[in-house]
């Protein structure tokens, strides 16, 4: 019995708070505090998203590298290998010791140049050494892979030139490490060569192309081309295989 008795009072009281907490002011700061709560979820999960976007890219890096060192074995005539490092290009030319496009004009191609550490940069210069002139746009990658253009416009080496480097200046509050140039293939005749791409930091350090990939590459569709002349011949030797395969004939290059 003094049970029953107990609990309707204790329900009394219940009632009596629930209907005066109506009236209780709700303090602002709790109200502060959710918004902190979800800010720091927030910052956290950006903070995750940031970090797999480094590994990723970091990732895609590690590939490359093992791919240029399998493209630098005996560096294929007119490869992506021959823009690493400094010019070594002896004169302007078709010169098997710059890097060429697949076909001289049939579309657009680009090459990203990958660097040994992230400047600031202030420079990029691009060995032009057969048929220059096509360059048209210049980008950078942020550490967290954004493309961002620092340069548009018509080449600094003109088409009849025969060759030059091209000083392209670069404005950006960007660090980076991975450059990409645009070549307008189309646009100018011929297989439009590069032999090296040179980025300038704030100090005048000049950076060496480290990595690099293209649209194309001559050597990536007839890798014995550093092996035989292409004139008519239709077999071309595979280096890295040990292969033998039977292709279409390759536009003469020599
Ligand atoms: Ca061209």
């Amino acid at each position: 019995m003094q049970h029953s008795s107990k609990s309707p009072s204790r329900w009394k009281v219940f009632l009596m708070l629930s209907a005066w907490s109506r009236w209780l002011p709700v303090p602002r700061w709790s109200w502060f505090q959710v918004r902190i709560s979800t800010l720091l979820l927030f910052i956290m999960l950006c903070s995750v998203f940031v970090a797999w976007m480094r590994d990723r890219a970091e990732m895609k890096e590690e590939i490359l590298e093992l791919q240029t060192r399998f493209h630098s074995i005996g560096k294929p005539s007119w490869g992506i290998a021959q823009v690493l490092g400094p010019p070594d290009t002896k004169g302007f030319g078709d010169i098997r010791t710059a890097w060429a496009s697949r076909t001289p004009d049939e579309q657009e191609e680009w090459i990203i140049a990958y660097f040994d550490k992230e400047v600031k940069p202030e420079e990029l210069r691009v060995h032009e050494t057969y048929n220059p002139g096509a360059l048209h746009k210049v980008s950078i990658f942020t550490q967290l892979g954004n493309e961002v253009t620092v340069w548009s416009g018509t080449d600094p080496t003109p088409q009849s030139s025969g060759g030059g480097v091209s000083k392209i200046a670069m404005e950006t509050i960007w660090q980076t490490k991975k450059v990409k140039i645009y070549l307008d293939s189309k646009g100018v005749p011929g297989w439009n060569e590069i032999d090296a791409i040179g980025l300038v930091d704030t100090s005048g350090n000049v950076h060496w192309a480290k990595m690099a990939e293209a649209s194309t590459s001559y050597s990536d569709y007839y890798p014995g081309s550093n092996v035989y002349p292409y004139q008519g011949v239709t077999t071309v030797d595979v280096p890295f295989c040990g292969m033998t395969q039977v292709g279409p004939v390759p536009p003469n290059k020599d």
